[in-house]
């Protein structure tokens, strides 16, 4: 596979670069090369192409040379310029989007995640669906037929697609309504909840687990985990508190994901508190906090948060200072530095957990131990997943 971005101004170039290292951790997710990547300078894109006809043929050229690997592109392309480039190069050409969407369908296990994952396919098909079929249709004009088989296979296709929609949107209705009788049967016990929301890779898995011992997968790769997992954490005070993981956010996340992500995406809106996870020692960090700010905004989530920087072991002192000031400065609450994997700063997170537990579920007395324990108890595990 190779790479390529487009700059319209000389000063967005480090930007577009970082997006770049984005994209080929994409690729990497998804399990193929990055022969190569490219950064072209453009004003303003052709309509059909995308690319100036001299770019679009300069690679043609060059993708024939280096044996024809697929190409993926940065920007977000029209269904009729990806299907023009497709036919000047022959090889698949891709946007950001689908190369989420294609990792998005590996990674998902469960029901509910399966059926988000290939309701955003679909959707995001829909209006793709006339390029498999244009060379029919237009060899079909070329001997004076109109509305030909290849038309009408559109349309059949097109209403399958619907069909298949409709079903899956019926099926999400059934599992959501699952997912909320769990959730009210946890939110009866009389808890308070946490969610750890953040970039994608900034280590909120691994967290999760160093805090409640837990198993979680965590990895170095984006998108590790798709489906919210839950579990009980123990604060210095005794008192308990559900830790819920979810999915990581992305820059430009592609708006079929965000919608089919809504009920997930609900764990995250119904939690009493936020602990939002940056990797401080990612180049982009501040970024990364801006698009999770972003997402929580567009989402309508405004719960107490505490803000966690994450990996701080990779940052020398001075630099986990400025982290801390930057970063707190930008989401408006002071920081706290830690590292999961060297166990540091997780007493002061169970303590500002702590704190904010307080704050968040009025009720303190029912939020005792002893209280708690008088109630049904509740399970040592809490798999929001279903199966
Ligand atoms: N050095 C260092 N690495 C860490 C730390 N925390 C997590 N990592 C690594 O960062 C990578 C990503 O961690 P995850 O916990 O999977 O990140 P996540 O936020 O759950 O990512 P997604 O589920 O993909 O959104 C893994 O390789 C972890 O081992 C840390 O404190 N220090
Ligand atoms: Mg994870």
């Amino acid at each position: 596979m190779i790479v390529i971005g487009t700059v319209a101004r000389r000063d967005e170039r480090e930007q577009r670069d970082i997006e770049l290292d984005e994209l080929e951790e994409l690729a990497r997710t998804l399990g193929t090369d990055v022969l190569e990547r490219s950064l072209i300078s453009l004003r303003e894109p052709h309509p059909a192409t995308f690319f100036r006809s001299g770019v679009v043929a300069a690679f043609a050229s060059h993708l024939a040379e280096l044996g024809s690997p697929a190409v993926l592109c940065n920007d977000q392309l029209t269904p009729r310029q990806q299907r023009n480039l497709q036919e000047e190069w022959g090889v698949p050409v891709l946007d950001r989007t689908e190369v989420i969407l294609a990792i998005f369908a590996r990674r998902a296990i469960t029901a509910e995640g399966r059926v988000q994952v290939e309701m955003a396919q679909l959707e995001h098909l829909l209006p793709r669906l006339a390029g498999g079929w244009s060379h029919l249709e237009r060899q079909r004009g070329g001997v004076g037929l109109r509305g030909g088989p290849g038309e009408k296979q559109i349309e059949v296709d097109r209403r399958l697609i619907r069909q298949q929609l409709k079903r899956l949107r019926e099926r999400l209705v059934v599992i959501e309504r699952q997912r909320r009788t769990r959730r009210t049967a946890r939110t009866n016990v009389p808890l308070a909840s946490c969610a750890l929301v953040g970039y994608t890779n900034a280590g909120k898995s691994t967290l999760l687990n160093v805090l409640t011992h837990s198993q979680v997968l965590a990895d170095d790769l984006l998108f590790a985990t798709l489906d919210p997992t839950s579990r009980r954490l123990e604060l210095p005070s005794g008192k308990l508190v559900i830790l819920t993981d979810t999915v990581g956010f992305i820059q430009k996340l592609p708006t079929e994901l965000v919608e089919a992500f809504a009920a997930t995406l609900e764990e995250v809106r119904q939690a009493h508190m936020l602990c939002l996870v940056v990797d401080a020692s990612h180049p982009d960090a501040e970024q990364q906090l801006l698009t999770v700010l972003e997402t929580l905004r567009s989402m309508e989530c405004d719960q107490p948060m505490i803000l966690a920087l994450s990996k701080v072991d990779r940052l020398t002192a001075s630099e986990v200072r400025a982290a801390r000031l930057r970063l707190g400065d930008v989401a408006g609450v002071s920081a706290l530095a830690l590292s999961a994997t060297r166990g540091t700063g997780l007493r002061e997170l169970r303590q500002r957990i702590d704190a904010l537990a307080d704050q968040v579920v009025p009720d303190i007395k029912a939020n005792r131990p002893s209280a708690a324990s008088q109630a049904t108890p509740p399970p040592t595990e809490f798999r929001t997943a279903t199966g």
